[in-house]
């Protein structure tokens, strides 16, 4: 039936899509020239997934100009010449349409795309290169979809290899650093053993992802999708599903997970859920005795554990929204934006309430936090989406003691113990090709540094000692700079293809208080 179903699709396009100015029917276009590649589903297969929340960071008229022109870097042919306009119209309108159900994602459809490309344990347990395991860089590279591996060092490349098609968000190390684990917005998850220079498993967890986060003692990935609205936990080491988690309160309202994080001091993962006022904390021992008082749920989706008591959830009540947040050092707070902006809000996870609100403007990108030692006091800085200001808040009385003006909205803030400097973009701004540097002693900006005029720069990441500093040419014929970071010279420059986020193995896994975790 389904084989006549599609026959007839074919057919039937074959004689709507010659080129005319009436347009063919929508799913018939899709049948005939896109479906081999995203998917009869729109789901994805050796071409990115084709649903709304997939489409979401490209607007319409740009998806035009892909049907019709192809792009760069990409297996995909140009269809201007094989279809109408009319029919490109169709086609997009068709992609950006929410199909009439929600299409199916659970443990058995997740289970069978993973891929062991290597055993567990089958790979050599000495590196195969050269190089201070600790002070390497992963690098994504977005515009061809691959990642480098950088010598921290050196500076030099030592394996360029393939990923998923659009990463986001940090890959994040297994704690001894060997492992790295990728998420791709159509949520692929990667497993990479950086020793070997070897992809181990692959396993595809939702159909648009956030974020993953690696326990702190390496056992199990956690994933948070925005599609379905799920969190998904795998087994590290091989990537096997061990439990599949719905967003849900106890009304039955569901959510999309905004990110999910590893608060490796306390043991556990928390949830950020968009779409319903609570916050969710897992934990990921099996020593949590008594398992929290309050509200623990347990949308327990799968099959029976050894353990039943893996992974409870314990759920905070929020009085609003939470989407982006940061934690402090001890993971013992946790400061939220909400979606509407404008307003923060500090939740003490242990009293499992709010304790403050956060007087921010616009839309801060509290994800891009970092902290440092203020006059003796902890502080947090946060770049800001939508205004060119980079506020600092007293971790202690959680009021904003400075707001520093730069050249524009930023995305990114790094700095390292071992420097006074912290380093910001102006990423959303028309001085998008500026960096700003701040002194951490005197919350002043030191210089604006353009580091190739016209041309966008961020993202930085330091080096494991924090001597240097490493900053992405967001272009497709893009670069790594990397600058003397107590001269703010640069010192070398590395072609790379539009690269996006830098990530150091010791930073990372030390949890750096200068960088994301
Ligand atoms: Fe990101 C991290 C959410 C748009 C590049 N981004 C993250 C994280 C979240 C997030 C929750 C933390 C992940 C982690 O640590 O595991 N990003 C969002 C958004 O909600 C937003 C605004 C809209 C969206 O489309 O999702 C968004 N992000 C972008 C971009 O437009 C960027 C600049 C380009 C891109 O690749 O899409 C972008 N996001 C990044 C990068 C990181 C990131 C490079 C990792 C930062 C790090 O150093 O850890």
């Amino acid at each position: 039936m389904k084989r006549l179903f599609s026959a007839f699709c074919v057919a039937s396009a074959i004689l709507m899509t010659t080129p005319s100015a009436l347009a063919a029917e929508p799913a018939a276009v899709y049948t005939q020239h896109c479906a081999s590649c995203h998917g009869a589903d729109r789901l994805g297969g050796t071409g990115p997934a084709l649903l709304p929340e997939n489409l979401e960071r490209l607007r319409k008229p740009e998806a035009l100009k892909v049907i019709a022109n192809s792009r760069a870097a990409s297996q995909m042919p140009a269809f201007g010449d094989k279809l109408s306009a009319a029919d490109i119209q169709v086609v997009a309108d068709f992609i950006y349409t929410r199909p009439a159900s929600v299409p199916a994602w659970g443990l058995n459809e997740i289970r069978a795309t993973r891929i062991e490309h290597y055993k567990a344990g089958s790979l050599p347990d000495k590196p195969a290169f050269k190089a201070d395991l600790l002070n390497l860089f992963v690098v994504v590279e977005t515009g061809d979809h691959h990642a480098t591996l950088l010598d921290g060092d050196t500076f030099e490349p030592i394996h360029r290899f393939q990923t998923r098609f659009a990463l986001h968000g940090g890959p994040k190390f297994s704690p001894d650093g060997r492992y790295v684990y990728f998420a791709s917005r159509d949520g692929w998850i990667s497993r990479f053993d950086i020793w070997n220079l070897k992809t181990t498993h692959e396993i595809r967890a939702g159909i648009n992802t956030r974020n993953l986060a690696v326990s702190g003692d390496g056992r199990y990935v956690i994933v948070g999708n925005y599609l379905p609205h799920t969190l998904l936990i795998l087994n590290a080491t091989d990537l096997s599903p061990l439990k599949l988690i719905e967003a849900r309160d106890d009304n039955g309202k569901s959510s999309r997970v905004s990110a999910v994080y590893d608060a490796a001091p306390r043991k556990s993962f928390i949830a950020a859920l968009k779409d319903i006022k609570e916050v969710w904390e897992i934990p990921y021992t099996d020593d949590h005795e008594p398992i929290y008082p309050g509200l623990v749920h347990d949308f327990r989706l799968a099959e029976s554990l050894a353990d039943k008591q893996l992974f409870p959830i314990r759920s905070i009540p929020l009085e609003n929204y939470l989407d982006d947040f940061y934690f402090d050092q001890s993971y013992t707070h946790l400061m939220g934006a909400s979606r509407e902006g404008g307003k923060g809000q500090v939740i003490n996870l242990d009293a499992r309430r709010k304790i403050a609100d956060l007087d921010l403007p616009g839309m801060p990108h509290l994800g891009s936090g970092i902290t440092w030692t203020y006059q003796g006091r902890p502080v947090m800085a946060t770049p800001n989406l939508k205004s060119g200001v980079i506020s600092i808040i007293d971790m202690k009385t959680w009021q904003v003691i400075k707001r520093i003006d730069t050249l524009g909205p930023g995305f990114f803030m790094r700095s390292h113990e071992n420097t006074p400097y912290a380093w910001t973009d102006n990423f959303m701004s028309p001085a998008k090709d500026t960096l700003t540097i701040i002194d951490k002693r005197s919350l002043e900006i030191v210089r604006n540094l353009t580091p190739e005029p016209g041309k966008t720069a961020a993202h930085v990441e330091f080096t494991r000692d924090g001597r240097y500093v490493l900053v992405s040419i967001w272009e497709m014929d893009g670069a790594l700079i990397v600058y003397d970071a107590a001269t703010f010279k640069e010192v070398k420059r590395i072609p790379m293809s539009r690269p996006s986020g830098k990530y150091n193995v010791y930073n990372k896994t030390t949890r750096s208080a200068g960088t994301s975790h």
